[in-house]
């Protein structure tokens, strides 16, 4: 016989056995319940980054406010020829295409990117207008001064921002905003491309998915004509930037690179390899089919090659304050 054995059973000892179990129950819940909410937490926080238009707008919004800018701004070229540019605000997101995407390429792996400043981009692809005030020059096959500069090579827009920053506007001082310390014009990075493309959209066009929806933002293949048209003239995305699919392919400032995944880790503003022989291009154009304007869709092109279905649309980062 042991010790535990001779002791004698009381009275209340069933009554606190079932204590204990209620307790251990409820223990359970509650840890079971935290573990919910903080996973709930977690995907909506980290994995799911899409949103609608409205939540577009309120971030645009939201980003002009903090920053004390406009959300469209002008860059006036001088001889009455301006540049608009809407505010596209700062964001983590997933670039790339899913496996499921229709036509989808090998190097359109999903990963993870996050924007970490608010840029303004240009509202409209450089036109023909825009591209001889700064150049003097305008060699575009498809001519109309609202239509796209076009058979601009990489090195060629180069040149033209170079110029662009000589502006008064532009050059060290006061920035577009009239603060600041100023900035500069640029192409944008892939990563800026498409985020600013889709708006929040993870659909293969930022009109969704369905082909036929593209025929309202776009000019391609089936509706162009076989020509470049006026910028404008198609319905914008969320953030109000127009012909981000079709019309001219744009160039992004990136060497083409196959994506590196870095899993759950987001890759801060990425700006492709340090060298390269091709320059990405995105967006498709009017000579394009629907594959081929996809948000995910990535072109290439070597920089000083130029053709009729090749623009550009620029980026400008506004200042501090
Ligand atoms: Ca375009």
């Amino acid at each position: 016989m042991t010790e535990a054995a001779d002791q004698p059973t009381l009275p209340g000892e069933p009554a606190a056995k079932h204590h204990r179990s209620l307790t251990v129950f409820y223990a359970v819940m509650c840890a079971a319940i935290v573990v919910g909410l903080f996973s709930f937490w977690f995907w909506r926080t980290w994995t799911v980054w899409w949103f609608d238009a409205d939540e577009a707008k309120k971030r645009q919004s939201a980003a002009a406010g903090r920053l004390r800018v406009p959300v469209e701004m002008e860059l006036d070229l001088g001889g009455g020829v301006k540049m608009e540019f809407v505010l596209v605000p700062a964001g983590r997101f997933r670039m790339g295409s899913p496996a499921e995407e229709v036509g989808r390429r090998d190097d359109e792996r999903l990963h993870w990117v996050t924007i970490a400043r608010p840029f303004y981009m240009g509202k409209y692809e450089v036109t023909q207008e825009q591209w001889e005030k700064v150049t003097g020059v305008n060699y575009s096959d498809f001519s109309g001064p609202k239509n796209p500069a076009e058979r601009v090579s990489w090195d060629g827009c180069q040149a033209f921002l170079q110029l662009l920053n000589q502006l008064p506007a532009l050059a060290p001082g006061p920035a577009p905003s009239g603060k600041g310390d100023g900035a500069r014009a640029r192409l944008p990075t892939e990563a800026e491309w498409e985020w600013a493309c889709r708006a929040g959209t993870r659909s293969q066009f930022c009109s969704g998915d369905a082909d036929a929806s593209l025929a309202d933002y776009a000019w391609f293949h089936a509706n162009s004509g076989n020509t470049t048209h006026p910028v404008g003239e198609k319905k914008p995305n969320a953030w109000g930037l127009f012909d981000m699919h079709g019309n001219v392919a744009e160039w992004c400032n990136d060497w083409y690179r196959e994506y590196v995944d870095g899993g759950w880790a987001s890759q801060l503003d990425p700006a492709g390899p340090a060298t390269g022989s091709s320059r990405v291009v995105r967006g498709g154009s009017w000579v394009h089919n629907t594959n081929g304007c996809r948000a995910a869709r990535r072109g290439t092109l070597g920089p000083q090659n130029g053709d009729c279905s090749r623009g550009f649309r620029v980026v400008m980062v506004p200042a501090r304050h």
